[in-house]
């Protein structure tokens, strides 16, 4: 039933998880080229890349290298599907959402075969492939589908004897930068609110991870009907930005310990610490520190590391040696900063780019771990004495994309709710996103949002139509 606020009493009556998939171990990249007006085109250039499996190292295939007279002529097809008078402009607007439902009903049956091209060029476990990303992908397509025609503007009264209105009018030629942590479900939170407001796309995957946008660019050829467009327009472009963050998660002492241990680990090692919501600074208040500690030192001794493709593995190897790198050079600091290795703390022996999950406790401020944004398996955990303090040194950092709270009492968690500078923050639950929901960052974590209908906003112009009408009624 239905509550007045929108939240849902009861359980989800007709929603049944897909079957589980068998992961398809050697899958054959069938495309390496570059997908531009539904047809597949070698690089200007002549060059190729190699994209690499990182949790065996092996070269999976090339693909063709786009530069900028790649770019050049996606830009300027793009621009020609966008021309007034063109098929995607004369398409109506339940049209357009019927085909974001098409391309949404090809990724449903693609599904494990998307899975599993995400798993071999991220190294991400294949079941979360399955079950998150590609999961998240169709909610977010269908999601936005249904928003094609619902983009209304407003009949606005003043002062005058005019009939005054507005029109929610696509921009034009959208660019995306898609990074490898995600790269579908991050493609396709930008490719569905851009073409639901009929805008075209030119798009631009991380250079590790191509294959899974490839593959999309093969269903939307089957789609059909994507094609040509133009417009040239003034160079103020508009720009939104999602990045990093150092993100705080506040365990409070009256907080129920097993959600928030739980909570917590999930939060920080989800796809190998990988995610800009990684909880990567865990506060946790004096009386329960040492608990928490412990019980989050279990969690992570026990964390499954190993192949993506093993059904049991929870977390696969770490995207590439530069990343890899990295991440073994912050652990160094925090041992030489002087927090408490409590485990990990180091590569798995001789196996590439795996890096066992790693704890740190008396962690404080002004340590490296504790400041910069990390990106792989390390948890470091503070300890905080009173609200005001912990809200204080959470905020204190030039990010503010998630925060996350835990504790059973309401007029704490509200109080933290809006003293928090982040974009979201979470009460008690972790990494709740939703495609009716928007996500974005406050300060450096970036600009604009996305999903939800606050996401249409960025893909969208608005115009302001005046019409002055005759002073004598007829
Ligand atoms: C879009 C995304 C989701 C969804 C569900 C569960 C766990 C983690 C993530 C997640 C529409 C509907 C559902 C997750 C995904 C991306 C990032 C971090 C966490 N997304 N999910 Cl960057």
């Amino acid at each position: 039933m239905a509550t007045t606020n929108g939240a849902v009493e009861n359980g989800q009556p007709d929603r049944k998880p897909p079957a589980l998939p068998r992961p398809i171990r050697n899958l054959e990249v069938k495309f390496t080229k570059i997908f531009i007006n539904n047809e597949w085109h070698e690089s200007k250039s002549g060059k190729k890349f190699a994209t690499y499996n990182p949790s065996t190292l092996e070269k999976i295939c090339e693909v063709e290298e786009g530069d900028k007279p790649d770019v050049d002529k996606a830009v300027e097809a793009a621009q020609a599907a966008f021309q007034r008078g063109s098929p995607w402009r004369r398409l109506d607007a339940l049209s357009r959402g019927r085909l974001l439902h098409q391309l949404a009903d090809l990724v449903e049956r693609d599904r494990a075969t998307l899975a599993a091209l995400e798993t071999m060029d991220t190294g991400k476990p294949f079941l979360h492939a399955f079950f998150i990303d590609l999961e998240g992908c169709i909610r977010t397509l269908r999601y936005f589908a249904g928003w094609a025609d619902k983009i209304q503007g407003k009949t606005i009264p003043t002062d005058d004897n005019v009939v005054c209105f507005t029109r929610h009018e696509p921009i034009g030629v959208c660019g995306a930068i898609t990074p490898w942590n995600f790269p579908l479900l991050m493609l396709v939170w930008k490719l569905a609110p851009a073409l639901c407001c009929g805008n075209t796309m030119v798009l631009k995957p991380a250079e590790q991870t191509p294959l899974t946008a490839l593959h999309l660019g093969s269903l939307i050829k089957e789609v059909g009907k994507l094609v040509k467009e133009a417009a040239s327009r003034s160079n103020l472009k508009r720009v939104t930005l999602e990045l990093g963050g150092k993100n705080p998660c506040i365990v409070c002492a009256d907080a129920d310990l097993d959600l928030a241990v739980e909570c917590a680990h999930q939060g920080v090692f989800f796809n190998q610490g990988q995610c800009c919501t990684a909880a990567s600074r865990v506060f946790v208040e004096e009386q329960v520190y040492s608990e928490f500690v412990r019980r989050s030192v279990e969690y992570a001794r026990k964390r499954p590391v190993g192949d993506p493709f093993d059904v049991k593995t929870e977390q696969g190897p770490q995207i590439d040696q530069k990343q890899f790198n990295k991440i073994l050079e912050l652990i160094e600091s925090g041992k030489k900063e002087g927090a408490k290795l409590e485990c990990g703390g180091s590569a798995m022996e001789d196996k590439g780019l795996f890096i066992k999950p790693t704890v740190f406790s008396e962690v404080t401020d002004n340590m490296r771990i504790a400041k910069e944004e990390i990106f792989g398996p390390v948890q470091p955990i503070l300890k905080f004495k009173s609200i005001e303090e912990v809200i204080k040194r959470a905020n204190s950092t030039d990010y503010g994309l998630t925060a996350a709270v835990f504790t059973k009492n309401l007029d704490k968690a509200l109080k933290l709710a809006s003293a928090l500078e982040s974009g979201t923050v979470w009460i008690n639950c972790y990494n709740a996103l939703y495609a009716q929901a928007p996500f974005g960052g406050f300060k450096m974590s970036g600009n604009g949002r996305e999903l939800g209908e606050y996401a249409l906003a960025e893909y969208t112009e608005v115009k302001t139509v005046t019409i002055k009408l005759g002073d004598k009624n007829p």
